[in-house]
């Protein structure tokens, strides 16, 4: 890293001599005898554009924007995938859900509505008449035999806590099971039916969410669970993920805060009252969990990342200039908002183009505890604790992949996969076999497929694309036989 280019670089961006030299003197020293402790707030559907240091100027998010004023900002960051449960367990392993199997939400539903074991359907590929092609059959969990990085931290000692959504399998699947000492709201389920206590899905509680007060908010609760869970461990190390069921649907939202928002006037398409709602209670809830970081004492030796699982979903908000959202394989489906905040270690209002994904957090939470990687596993993901410290700029550079070999939604989506390399994107659709191909550092908004126009660059980018799908093991769509 040219560490003066990147001093100027962060001067020119604002931030106050002095702190940058104290920062810079706290890069250099040894690490701390224990921690950092880390929180790793996880937004469900949260859309790229959907928080004001982003550019939102619908939605209110102060605490969140203090949050990410105090700290980094990438300005290009991706989810593995457009949908939950491959992302989160990109998070956790950094592995790509092509290779641990799991590029569907969890439980999704398929073949007519049904949901089934693979006995139920032996061929191990979703049969729809609805569809072209048969589709591989997602997995229905997160197998034991992935490392996730609450199991390597556990080891070091660390305390472990999953609070809110889980959505990567059920019973001895359960953050439990995962490397988490604690879990509370994490269940098998990808949303919640109800944002009100007693939380009722199917007609149940949330097992580890038991009912407490009648009517209270999902969004506090998983905030007072998170700060309890600080509190319980201020005097060890901590990891605690942060994964709240906002802003997924169903839209609901605390009354008061709609009511807020009910006069405002849409901005560049934002405009949902309810949603931006849903929005302001994460946002009071990253102030809750600032708070007690710093009541405790403990807001230096906290590294605390904000980061979304997927793309906004385009009905409820609006992802512009980027194309769609969740679930698709453009720019609005896996691009995310991501800030890393660490007073005393990442300075104040830097911002970074670093590109980095979903696969990347386990590496780098590793990294950052000056923790080794597991042995004998293909690790993805690149260990980026150099760029938030402000060591280098850029990650060496890479090309990434996605995989999505599923429909959703009616037959909106279809299957596809895609690879980014340099300034180009080309993403294939399994149906007709076909390639679109974007330069999405000119063509933001992905409207000028170039396919047709750039074989030169079609071809070797669909066999790096090949060649991928081949070594993660990825499961292909099929053509339906007699
Ligand atoms: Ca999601």
């Amino acid at each position: 890293m040219k560490r003066r280019a990147f001093l100027m670089a962060a001067a020119s961006a604002g931030a106050p001599a002095a702190s940058l030299l104290f920062g810079g003197a706290r890069c250099r020293r040894s690490p701390a005898p224990r921690g950092p402790n880390f929180v790793f707030i996880l937004v469900d559907d949260l859309g790229w554009r959907d928080v004001g240091f982003m550019g939102s100027r619908f939605y209110e998010t102060p605490n969140i924007d203090r949050l990410a004023a105090g700290g980094l900002v990438f300005t290009r960051p991706y989810a593995a995938a457009a949908v939950c449960s491959p992302t989160r367990a990109s998070i956790l392993t950094g592995r790509y859900p092509a290779r641990i199997g799991i590029t569907d939400w969890i439980r999704a539903r398929r073949d007519g509505g049904v949901i089934g074991p693979d006995r139920k359907n032996p061929s191990g590929y979703d049969d729809d008449p609805a569809f072209e092609l048969l589709t591989p059959r997602n997995a229905l969990f997160m197998e034991l035999g992935e490392v996730t990085t609450a199991e390597v931290l556990k080891k070091a000692g660390y305390a472990t806590g999953h609070v809110g959504k889980w959505h990567l399998g059920p019973d001895e699947f359960l953050p439990v099971g995962q490397g988490f000492d604690f879990n509370a709201g994490g269940a098998d389920i990808g949303h919640t039916e109800s944002y009100f206590d007693p939380y009722l899905n199917e007609g149940a509680p949330i097992p580890s969410l038991a009912p407490r007060r009648e009517g209270e908010y999902m969004t506090d609760r998983l905030s007072d669970e998170a700060c309890d869970f600080i509190r319980a461990n201020k005097d060890r190390p901590f990891y605690l993920n942060l994964c709240h069921y906002a802003v997924h649907a169903p839209l609901q939202a605390k009354d008061s805060d709609v009511a807020r928002f009910k006069e405002k006037a849409a901005v560049d398409g934002q405009k949902d009252p309810v949603y931006a709602a849903m929005i302001k209670s994460v946002d009071d809830s990253v102030g809750r969990v600032i708070g007690v970081l710093d009541e405790l004492g403990l807001s230096e030796q906290t590294c605390v990342f904000f980061f979304s699982d997927n793309g906004g979903l385009h009905t409820a908000t609006d992802n512009a200039p980027l194309r769609m959202g969740k679930g698709f394989p453009y720019e609005g489906g896996i691009r995310e908002a991501l800030a890393v905040y660490w007073p005393g270690t990442v300075m104040a209002r830097r911002r970074t183009p670093a590109i980095v994904a979903s696969i990347d957090f386990f590496p780098t939470i590793l990294g950052l505890a000056g923790l080794g990687l597991p042995k004998g596993r293909t690790i993805d993901g690149l260990d980026f604790s150099g760029v938030i410290k402000g060591f280098r700029e850029f990650l060496p550079e890479r090309d990434l992949f996605w995989h999505f070999p599923h429909y959703w939604s009616g037959d909106r989506v279809r299957p596809w996969s895609a690879i980014r390399s340099g300034d180009w994107k080309l993403i294939r659709f399994y149906e007709d076999s076909r390639h679109e191909l974007y330069n999405i550092t000119v063509d933001k908004s992905e409207t000028n497929d170039m396919a047709a126009l750039r074989p030169d660059v079609v071809g070797p980018l669909s066999l790096k694309l090949d060649a991928w799908l081949k070594e993660t093991g990825a499961k292909l769509p099929r053509k339906r036989t007699g």
